[in-house]
């Protein structure tokens, strides 16, 4: 059996190579994705996750995550939730919950502390300073507000054929309080099945939830698609019905991996993305645009 994991952005770099390793040692595959995803919401420097992630019109950073584990289906989500450190490991502890596993706002966070995780003031003095100028930019020049965002998604396959997906995000720059995006929702941000394989989703979520884009892909890898072939045909064609049906398009990355280890991906942005699979060391690779 083979290992794999691929992660969206350059940001997910240091956190695959730590993912590989583990994976490599015969390590599990949600252990892997935690780590991972994690490792991305340490790091104050990468300004839309976690730590150092910029902040909602109010100034208060409001994460979404998920963790979906594809061997039994399961699923744990936050939106909206405050405050704490690992929203991605918030939702993997969600995901063992049959009920109320899907926990917003002051739900999410007040679960977060009573289960014990790490909790803190999110808001680096960066991120806030940002933030402060961009409200002084968009009143003086009558901007449009949302300019800056990512997620950070991965898919992981461990050498007993388990596979998990990931994300986490502070989602869009100076959104409105409550506005949740694609990543903790189910078969838009993220999708994975043991069976098949797995994706996970970056850009405008407004955009990428129309679609249901990350279920399709994992769909058409289990009608027998390589994950290339699924990525650039659910990108492309959505991405097209959606500036022919409603006018326009926001940003749309995803990536995919499947129970082989083969991985794709499709954009229609210039998108970096790292991955490390037995037949490759980790890597940063940059995608262009298709057609
Ligand atoms: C969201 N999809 O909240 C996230 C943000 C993102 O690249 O991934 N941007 O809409």
């Amino acid at each position: 059996m083979t290992y794999g994991v691929i992660g969206t952005w350059r940001m997910a770099y240091e956190g695959v190579g730590k993912a590989y390793e583990l994976l490599k040692r015969n390590g599990k595959t949600g252990d892997a994705v935690e780590q991972l995803v994690n490792t991305v919401e340490d790091y104050p420097y990468y300004r839309s996750v976690g730590y150092g992630g910029l902040p909602n019109e109010q100034g208060n950073v409001e994460m979404d995550a998920a963790f979906m584990d594809g061997d039994h289906l399961a699923i744990g989500a936050v939106a909206g939730i405050q405050n704490v450190k690992h929203a991605v490991s918030v939702a993997r502890k969600l995901s063992h919950e049959h009920f109320n596993s899907f926990r917003v706002g002051d739900g999410a966070t007040q679960f977060a502390k009573e289960s014990g995780f790490e909790m803190g003031n999110m808001l680096t003095p960066e991120a806030k300073r940002i933030w402060q100028n961009r409200l002084t930019e968009v009143q003086k020049k009558d901007l449009n507000p949302y300019d800056g965002h990512d997620t950070v998604g991965a898919v992981t396959l461990d050498v007993n054929g388990s596979m998990t997906a990931a994300t986490s995000t502070s989602g869009l720059f100076m959104k409105k309080p409550g506005r949740i995006g694609d990543s903790p929702l189910s078969g838009s941000g993220f999708y994975v099945d043991s069976e098949i394989g797995g994706a996970t989703a970056t850009g405008l979520g407004e955009d990428i939830m129309k679609g249901c884009l990350s279920f399709e892909i994992v769909r058409l890898m289990g009608e027998g698609k390589t994950p290339q072939q699924a990525c650039d045909q659910t990108v492309y064609q959505f991405a097209e019905k959606l500036k022919r049906r409603y006018g326009k398009v926001g940003e749309i990355s995803l990536i995919a991996m499947n129970c082989k280890g083969e991985w794709g991906v499709a954009t229609n942005v210039e998108f970096t993305f790292s991955v490390g699979t037995e037949k490759q060391q980790p890597s940063i690779f940059m995608a262009l645009p298709g057609p």
